[in-house]
């Protein structure tokens, strides 16, 4: 492929509101903050991505992080691997984790999709397969059965085959009971994903998990620290073949570290945690050699691309965060999301972005 040259870089903080806050057991998120990236090449076209800080404090640093690295884009070749290897290169000593590794990511992002748009075609199309419908399952936070079974009925009613919740209350007995609740609400035909967000001490977590047994949880996820392998190596044996974990595995070697400490039954792929579509790929390659069904974190539109040309896809979460600056995206659809184009398939609605800069 003959590449353009990059000529201008531009990043913008949002804070955007989310439809449904997000209660998690390690911290509430109220409102999505984002970091949008513009990356313009010769033609001229303009490719966007988006990269979530999960915190407004990130906000900031990451802004000044990715501002930073027009110098090392502009007049450079617009190749996404080239340009990825380079900043890997270029921040060695540093290493790619944390907040530049999400720029660096967002970076790469951003140029597929303008790769994608100058050629008209979407980036499944690059990366070589064509768009599918992938199942998606509809993403909340921690429920309250007070407020929000309206809203539970209303994504089975949406066609979506499975819900996921987040658990990890001070008390089990919570924990069932609201997982009970939520069974009752959705029926036997929806998939249930539970998510702990890292917050159980490894015993708790197994005899949290063996009571979770007669629920029949499609996954048990993240339940103690996402940095403990060998926590999570353990706890598994006990989730019946159902551990779920990954958006917080850094690049493909953060993925290889796991799949060597057989920490996790399903990978969970954050696409810019994990490098990009270019490391995706890469990590996609290392599941189809371990027979490991891989789901995506967030990044509805970026996800619908990658997982498409993932050997062993599983399931798209549908966690919208970016909704109101787009001003196109895909919709589920009978509970599946399909990629679309050109490049990633999103426009920015710059009124919303100004509306919500941060
Ligand atoms: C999550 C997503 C976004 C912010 C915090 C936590 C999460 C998930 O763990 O799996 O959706
Ligand atoms: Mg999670």
């Amino acid at each position: 492929m003959d590449f353009p040259e990059i000529t201008g870089f531009r990043v913008r903080p949002v804070v955007v509101p989310l439809r449904r806050p997000l209660r998690t057991a390690s911290g509430t998120i109220p409102a999505s903050p984002l970091l949008l990236i513009e990356i313009d090449t010769e033609g001229p076209v303009t490719g966007h991505s988006y990269v979530f800080a999960y915190t407004e404090t990130a906000l900031p640093p990451l802004v000044t992080i990715a501002g930073r690295l027009a110098r090392d884009l502009i007049g450079q070749s617009a190749s996404p691997e080239m340009c990825l290897e380079r900043l890997r290169s270029r921040f060695r000593l540093l290493g790619l984790q944390g907040l530049l590794g999400m720029a660096v990511s967002g970076v790469e992002m951003a140029l597929w999709d303008a790769l994608g748009k100058r050629s008209g075609a979407g980036v499944v199309s690059l990366l070589g397969g064509e768009p599918v419908a992938v199942p998606a399952y509809d993403s909340f936070g921690m429920v309250d059965p007070a407020t929000d079974g309206e809203e539970l009925r209303r994504s089975v009613e949406a066609g979506f085959r499975g819900v996921k919740i987040k658990l990890g209350y001070p008390d089990v007995e919570e924990d069932l009971k609201v997982v009970r609740w939520v069974r009752k609400v959705v029926g036997a035909n929806t998939e249930l994903m539970v998510d702990y967000n890292q917050s159980l001490r490894e015993q708790e977590a197994e005899i949290r998990i063996e009571r979770l047994r007669e629920f029949d949880v499609a996954w048990v996820e993240e339940p103690v620290a996402a940095e403990d392998l060998t926590g999570h190596a353990r706890v598994r044996r006990s989730a019946g073949g159902r551990l779920q974990s990954g958006e917080n595995w850094w690049f493909p070697s953060g993925f290889q570290t796991a799949l060597h400490m057989i920490a996790s039954d399903f990978a969970m792929l954050d696409v810019v945690k994990i490098g990009g579509f270019t490391g995706w790929m890469e990590a996609a390659r290392l599941a189809q050699a371990a027979s490991i069904p891989v789901s995506s974190h967030m990044f509805i539109e970026a996800s619908a691309h990658a997982l498409a040309v993932t050997p062993t896809r599983h399931w798209l979460e549908y966690l919208d965060v970016a909704g109101p600056i787009l001003r196109s995206a895909p919709r589920p659809v009978d509970g599946n999301i399909t990629a679309e184009g050109p490049g990633i398939g999103m426009t920015w609605d710059y009124d919303a972005a100004n509306k919500f800069a941060a």
